[in-house]
């Protein structure tokens, strides 16, 4: 899913809309399933970064900071910036965590030459890959995976900027 301008101001409560460019987001979540332990998102038609990117995964699931835990995620953009997650900051009580379930979230600044880079070609692959000991738990359906990316673009009239706009146009017709 794609949201750009107003929308993206108005959901991101944590995002500052600047006038200087259009702040652009990408989401999107699936089911941690019993094959479903890697995530894989394209985007094509994405505007050049003009400024880092805030990236945010969360979900729930059988992630665990509980030493020597293994139960961890991580995620990589277009091999060029790439972490592993969740730290203490994501659990709701670090101190009390669930031996197979937990609610999970955390932040990850991405530089602006990893941005600008990343999006130099118009596109970027975000791939979340979850530790093999993050297991799958027949009763656990509702455990998931998810992410926001945001970044300010750059509002290039009369070159790059309008055709990804028009790309995203088209994208959405085809709605
Ligand atoms: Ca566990
Ligand atoms: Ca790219
Ligand atoms: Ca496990």
């Amino acid at each position: 899913m794609k949201l750009i301008n107003g929308t993206a101001c108005a959901i991101g409560a944590l995002l500052a809309c600047s006038a200087a460019g259009d702040i652009v987001v990408y989401n999107d979540s699936a089911s941690i399933t019993e094959s479903g332990q890697e995530f894989v998102y394209t985007f094509n038609n994405v505007p050049l970064a003009l400024s880092g990117g805030t990236l945010t995964v969360f979900g729930l699931g059988d992630y665990s900071i509980v030493p020597p835990s293994s139960e961890t995620m991580t995620w990589d953009m277009d091999g060029i910036a790439t972490d592993i997650g969740f730290n203490e900051e994501a659990f709701e009580d670090p101190n009390n965590i669930d031996l197979f379930q937990n609610d999970v979230s955390q932040t990850w600044a991405v530089s602006f030459g990893d941005m600008a880079a990343i999006t130099a070609d118009g596109s970027f692959t975000l791939t979340l890959t979850n530790a093999t000991a993050v297991n799958f738990f027949v009763d656990q359906p509702d455990d998931f995976l998810a992410f926001r990316l945001s970044y300010d673009a750059i509002p290039a009239p009369g070159s790059a900027g309008v055709l990804a706009a028009m790309g995203l146009a088209v994208m959405r017709r085809r709605r």
